[in-house]
């Protein structure tokens, strides 16, 4: 396996300078409660000490006052922050071990924020966020009001470029080098760093492709740990082995680095040694054509990324070269913290965790716990496949984090890991729906805006069997605005052809799915991030009616009408409400689209005071639908509608953000107390 590759790992680094009083973490364990409430802020008595070197650090300018040999240390000591913050605050973990060095030589090297860095994805920043100014907030970090995980522009000047979805720092830095040319600033450096997953996202390559024709001064850094969240996939994973072990190659990429040493003292002749550069390497070297010289970059590398001083002489000597230019660094996820090395996988982001042994704290377990929505998803399908051969499964890069890896391994032949191809997988479905397979295309809510012309050109047009799960579909917690699954009850209920629908719970999610096998058009099913509500939860199929919803409650005052896992707030909130001597109904409505008009007729005849409540943004979603259907049929009613308000929404706890959007339990009571004309503020 390329996980092996000779890049030297450091000794595991002694663990000591936090103090840990107490353990919890919250459920799911990878998104502490900001809440102020019993100090829930401060799980732990924060008492992180930056080390002697990093302590002196708090801008790039500060770095690059030390000598190139306490690069070393300050790496070391930078490495250990990341450590002793995430195990206590959680986040993402392993990408930011294998990036210390590049951040390090990055921000030594270049004059940023004048020289722009766009990080792809971003949760690979962290050593870049403390060495920008950020060390002091970094214990905010992911927490309601505090920084963010990743790059954000109004965060800091060092940030060029937001980021949350992958594959878009190349287009962002081919832009503002192409702005910079424009506007006269050719000294300015722009540098895109992206790792081998996220270079599997097409949108990378549109952007390569652009940026070979002209002579924009760009650096591409391919930071190459072998890894997306899961293994990365996908023949150009092979390819980058071919070039990374290739003894030949290797061989004479050394002699090409001794000539680039010199680049500096020719002055003047640096252009005519680099083409000799390349010349020799692709003569020499690479005898079919290197990928990435084809698309007009110059090749550099590969080059250890953990060798911090071999970075920094190699990005002088590239910061000498114009054009655009690829750097391949060759890094280890997880560096320097032996547990992370060996599984990359559970510690892209842990949860918290005690540094020192290694366990990862669960949240403390009371008898039976609900399933996360995720899990019955991947047992279900695996259920459902065992029965029906044309069952098969497709995510983009995401097979722990949706659970398909249940089907990979049980069904390896069915279940595909497509990289970071969001369009691909949507389109791949449609493929294979035409030969009369059923996909379970499952994509993050968020990621599938990326697909939608694909939804609608290739699965809705056709009108083909394409199951689409959307997982993390309404507040998506600690990872913020780029993560929300706000939009998709929206995008997908204007499509014509397609079924959108979402289950209150997880018996609902296995039936939806079984319903949705036997109903041949495209179908969604939106659940959320996080656990569901049944303990028991794994009961015999039932086919569900299409557009049909249930009665939960009923009641005579008002009409409380959800869709999918809001209806369990809600439910609470009617039991607060009939404490309270308000007889509230409460309807699971299912479906969005078709709606079930018949029970909406019925709640219209019935109640002048209706809310409507969905995790999802209130501008054209479920609410909407119910005022269209008020609207075309000549009904009046007071109507609130509950959910996501059009603004951007920052990070927090699911809890935090509801709260916040004002569609918690307590703003469904608060607001049908109002409609009552109850104008106290309730306590439930
Ligand atoms: C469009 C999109 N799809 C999926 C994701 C989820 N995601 C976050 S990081 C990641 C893996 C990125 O791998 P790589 O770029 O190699 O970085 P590494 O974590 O290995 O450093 C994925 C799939 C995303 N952020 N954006």
């Amino acid at each position: 396996m390329r996980n092996s590759r000779s890049v030297t790992t450091l000794p595991n680094i002694a663990l000591s300078n936090t103090d840990l009083v107490r353990h919890s973490c919250s459920e799911g364990g990878t998104q502490p409660s900001s809440s102020s409430e019993g100090g829930i802020l401060y799980l732990y008595k924060m008492n992180i000490i930056p080390g002697e070197l990093l302590s002196q650090i708090d801008y790039p300018a500060d770095l690059r006052r030390f000598r190139e040999d306490d690069l070393v240390q300050i790496c070391n000591e930078l490495r250990q922050y990341i450590i002793d913050i995430v195990s206590v605050k959680g986040g993402h973990f392993g990408a930011s071990l294998g990036t210390v060095e590049l951040s390090v030589a990055l921000h030594y090297v270049f004059n940023t924020p004048d020289d722009q860095l766009v990080w792809d994805v971003g949760h690979q920043a962290y050593g870049h966020k403390l060495l920008t100014g950020r060390r002091q907030q970094f214990e905010t970090n992911r927490i309601y009001g505090g920084i963010s995980g990743f790059p954000k522009r109004k965060e800091s000047e060092y940030d060029a470029f937001g980021v949350g979805h992958s594959s878009t720092s190349i287009s962002a830095a081919l832009g503002m080098s192409v702005a910079s040319k424009l506007k006269g600033e050719d000294h300015r450096q722009h540098i895109a760093v992206i790792g081998d997953g996220a270079l599997t996202g097409g949108m990378a390559f549109e952007g390569m492709n652009h940026a070979g024709t002209g002579n924009n001064n760009m650096l591409v850094i391919l930071n190459d740990n072998c890894m997306s969240i899961d293994p990365n996939v996908g023949a150009l994973k092979e390819y980058l082995t071919d070039i990374t072990t290739s003894p030949a190659y290797n061989k004479v990429k050394d002699e090409v680095w001794k000539l680039l040493g010199k680049i500096s003292k020719f002055g003047p002749d640096a252009r005519s040694i680099v083409q000799k550069i390349e010349n020799a390497i692709k003569s020499a070297v690479l005898k079919q054509s290197n990928l990435f010289e084809s698309l007009n970059f110059r090749y550099f590398g590969p080059v250890d990324g953990h060798d911090v001083t071999r970075l920094v002489q190699v990005m002088k000597d590239l910061k000498e070269i114009p054009g655009p230019k690829l750097l391949h660094v060759l890094t280890v996820k997880g560096k320097g913290y032996k547990l992370a090395e060996e599984d990359q996988t559970l510690w892209h982001a842990p949860g918290l965790f005690n540094k020192d042994t290694g366990e990862i704290f669960k949240s403390p377990s009371k008898g039976a716990q609900p399933p996360k929505y995720q899990d019955v998803f991947g047992h279900t399908i695996v259920e459902l496949a065992r029965t029906d051969k044309r069952i098969v499964g497709v995510t983009p890069a995401m097979p722990s984090g949706c659970s398909l890896n249940i089907m990979m391994k049980e069904m390896p032949d069915r279940a595909f890991d497509v990289g970071i191809a969001e369009q691909h997988a949507v389109t791949f479905s449609a493929g294979m729906a035409t030969q009369g397979l059923i996909p379970f295309c499952n994509i993050y809510s968020t990621f599938m805006q990326r697909a939608y012309d694909q939804v609608i050109h290739d699965v809705a047009i056709q009108n083909l069997h394409v199951i689409f799960c959307l997982d993390r579909g309404g507040m998506a917690g600690a990872d913020g605005p780029t993560h929300h699954g706000a939009y998709d009850l929206v995008y997908m209920r204007c499509i014509p052809n397609m079924i959108v629908s979402a289950p209150m719970n997880e018996e609902e999610l296995r039936n939806l799915m079984f319903t949705a096998v036997e109903t041949p058009a495209p179908f969604s099913i939106r659940y959320p991030r996080g656990n569901g509500v049944m303990a028991d939860w794994k009961k015999p199929f039932t086919k569900i009616e299409i557009g049909k919803g249930r009665v939960i409650i009923q009641g005579a005052d008002v009409a409380i009408l959800s869709i999918g896992h809001m209806g369990n707030l809600a439910e609470t909130a009617v039991k607060t409400l009939q404490s309270k001597g308000v007889d509230a109904a409460l309807y699971d409505m299912r479906f969005v689209k078709p709606i079930d008009e018949e029970m909406l007729h019925a709640v219209f005849n019935k109640f002048d005071k209706i809310i409507t409540v969905e995790d999802g943004c209130v501008q054209g979603g479920f609410g909407s639908a119910v005022l269209e259907f008020m609207a075309d049929n000549n009904y009046s009613a007071q109507i609130k509608r509950l959910g996501i308000p059009d603004k951007v929404v920052e990070h927090g706890t699911q809890q935090e953000l509801w709260a916040e959007c004002y569609y918690d339990e307590h703003a469904i009571t608060e607001t049908a107390m109002h409609l009552m004309g109850v104008t106290e503020t309730i306590t439930t």
